[in-house]
């Protein structure tokens, strides 16, 4: 199985319950590491462009006005299989969907107070690493 890279994105939300921790724990739990992180207030036109793809979407300025109401942790997580992996820990978007034991049916209120971000291909995990981490440097471990 591939080793992969993906960026990963704890929310406000998560952020101020206070949650990175136990959050990071679970990435760890599943076999994932923390190849890159950062402590990240995005501006507005970071959120807009980051979240571009969403930008005709009814909830799109719900959702840049929530990315911005306060800082998140943002990470690349790296591991067999890690989009997926990711994927499978975080649960479904709508946190009342999302499977029992998920970051986000244990962590998250809401459809738009949902505690993680998660790329969900290959090819948006690439883009999505480089938006935050230009240039990274990734080290062997
Ligand atoms: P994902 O985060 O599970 O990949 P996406 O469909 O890519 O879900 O949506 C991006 C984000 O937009 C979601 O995490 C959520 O915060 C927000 N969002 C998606 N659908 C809705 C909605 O119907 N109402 C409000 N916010 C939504």
């Amino acid at each position: 199985m591939a080793i992969e890279r993906t960026l990963s994105i704890i929310k406000p939300d998560a952020v101020a319950k206070n949650v990175i921790g136990q959050i990071y724990a679970r990435f760890e739990a599943a076999g994932l590491k923390i190849a890159a992180a950062r402590l990240v207030q995005l501006s507005r036109a970071e959120a807009e462009q980051f979240y571009g793809v969403h930008k005709e979407r009814p909830f799109f300025k719900d959702l840049v006005e929530f990315m911005i109401s306060g800082p998140v942790m943002v990470q690349v997580l790296e591991g067999e299989n890690a989009i997926l992996k990711n994927r499978d820990l975080m649960g479904a978007t709508d946190p009342k969907k999302a499977a029992p034991g998920t970051i986000r049916a244990d962590f998250a209120d809401s459809i738009d107070a949902n505690a993680v971000h998660g790329s969900d291909a290959a090819e948006t995990a690439q883009v999505e690493v480089a938006f935050f981490f230009p240039g990274l440097n990734i080290y062997a471990r």
